[in-house]
């Protein structure tokens, strides 16, 4: 265990792979703004990188890049205060990963339920960068001595495996280098599910566009895929015991909980006993509310393309302040023998 206290740092990130969705705001955008307004030093990065573990156009890949910063800073996070990147443009990611590949051992990353769901059952045929994404994603929040890291509840195992890295790296070089990295998953939709089904979690990947509101859905778009999403035929109980075994119910009370700012208790108290026909109406007005405008704004941003191309480019500056030292400092500790002044 960790006995150097390290100064609170936090770093998360989103893969620009498509379309950012309800999910990735409540889970994690959502709760970067939470944190930039605690004024802990913060890093927010579109991990592009990640993105290519599976097939992305390229040319897909550079407007989903932009869009997703255009999202960040739609949805409230400001590139003074917090520091917006793309993973590609801080090289120390990719080569604290290196040494991570090294110190991690193949029955860990054996283990990853979320390596086994995307290779599905052709593991063979997947990419060594699927396999390895772990790794990397140790090497995204420990190559800033990040101490927090706020994600939904589907990345828990790659933050344990996080910390096991970084335990097993201080153990092997003695030292007490690396922090133990907390994850923060909190709120009231830590796992956003599919509106289609509520066994699966809402995912940029599903081929159902019904299946998730889209940052980028118009007001017109967010009600209709409300109205369309499954239930049961039950009216809303007025205690979360009664969503048990009812998991469409229980996501769209989640989701409402999360955007109005309120415990699951708390809906419940209001719209306990409502139909369905009664309820999805008010979360259809609610999401509106709260999501068409940013993105509106996110549209306009995207107008201004040299302007968030600029904004990654300062924040990767930025971020190579606190990187570069980290990670020379790693080679040190692992024995690279270090470049001359010549
Ligand atoms: N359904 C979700 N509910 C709550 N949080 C979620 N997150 C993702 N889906 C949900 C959180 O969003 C952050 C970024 O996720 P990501 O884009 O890096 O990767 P992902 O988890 O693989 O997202 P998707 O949408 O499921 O992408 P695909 O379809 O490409 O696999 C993370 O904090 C994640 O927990």
């Amino acid at each position: 265990m960790s006995e150097t206290t390290f100064t609170p740092r936090v770093f998360s990130g989103i893969q620009p792979s498509g379309n950012l969705h309800l999910g990735n705001y409540l889970g994690a955008l959502k709760r970067f703004v939470d944190w930039q307004a605690k004024d802990v030093e913060s890093i927010y990065c579109m991990v592009d990188l990640h993105a290519i573990t599976v097939w992305q156009d390229p040319k897909d890949l550079m407007k989903s890049t932009r869009e997703l910063c255009a999202g960040f800073i739609a949805a409230g996070l400001d590139p003074e205060k917090s520091i917006l990147i793309n993973q590609s443009q801080v090289p120390e990611h990719a080569q604290l990963a290196w040494i991570f590949n090294c110190v991690a051992r193949m029955g860990w990353m054996q283990r990853m339920t979320q390596f086994k769901d995307k290779a599905g059952k052709n593991a063979q045929n997947a990419s060594l960068g699927l396999f390895a994404y772990p790794a990397l994603m140790a090497a995204d929040i420990l190559t800033y001595h990040a101490t927090h890291v706020p994600v939904g509840e589907d990345q828990k195992q790659h933050l344990e495996l996080t910390r096991d890295i970084a335990a097993k790296f201080n153990h092997d070089y003695g030292v007490d280098f690396f922090p133990m990295t907390e994850p923060v998953i909190e709120g009231a939709a830590t796992r956003v599910m599919s509106f289609r089904d509520g066994s699966k979690k809402m995912s940029k990947s599903d081929p159902s566009d019904a299946s998730r509101i889209n940052m980028t859905d118009d007001a017109d778009t967010i009600a209709k895929k409300i109205r369309k999403a499954k239930t049961d035929p039950e009216g809303l109980p007025s205690e979360a015991k009664g969503l048990e075994e009812r998991p469409e119910a229980r996501n769209l009370v989640n989701i409402y909980a999360a955007l109005n700012e309120q415990s699951v208790d708390q809906v419940l108290a209001d719209v306990g006993g409502k139909q369905f026909s009664e309820f999805k109406p008010m979360l259809a007005d609610l999401a509106v509310s709260k999501l068409a405008p940013i993105s509106t704004e996110m549209a306009r941003l995207m107008g201004e393309q040299d302007e968030i191309d600029r904004i990654l480019t300062r924040g990767s500056e930025r971020a190579r302040e606190i990187t570069a030292p980290i990670l020379r400092k790693t080679y040190e500790i692992v024995g690279m023998v270090p470049p001359v002044q010549l």
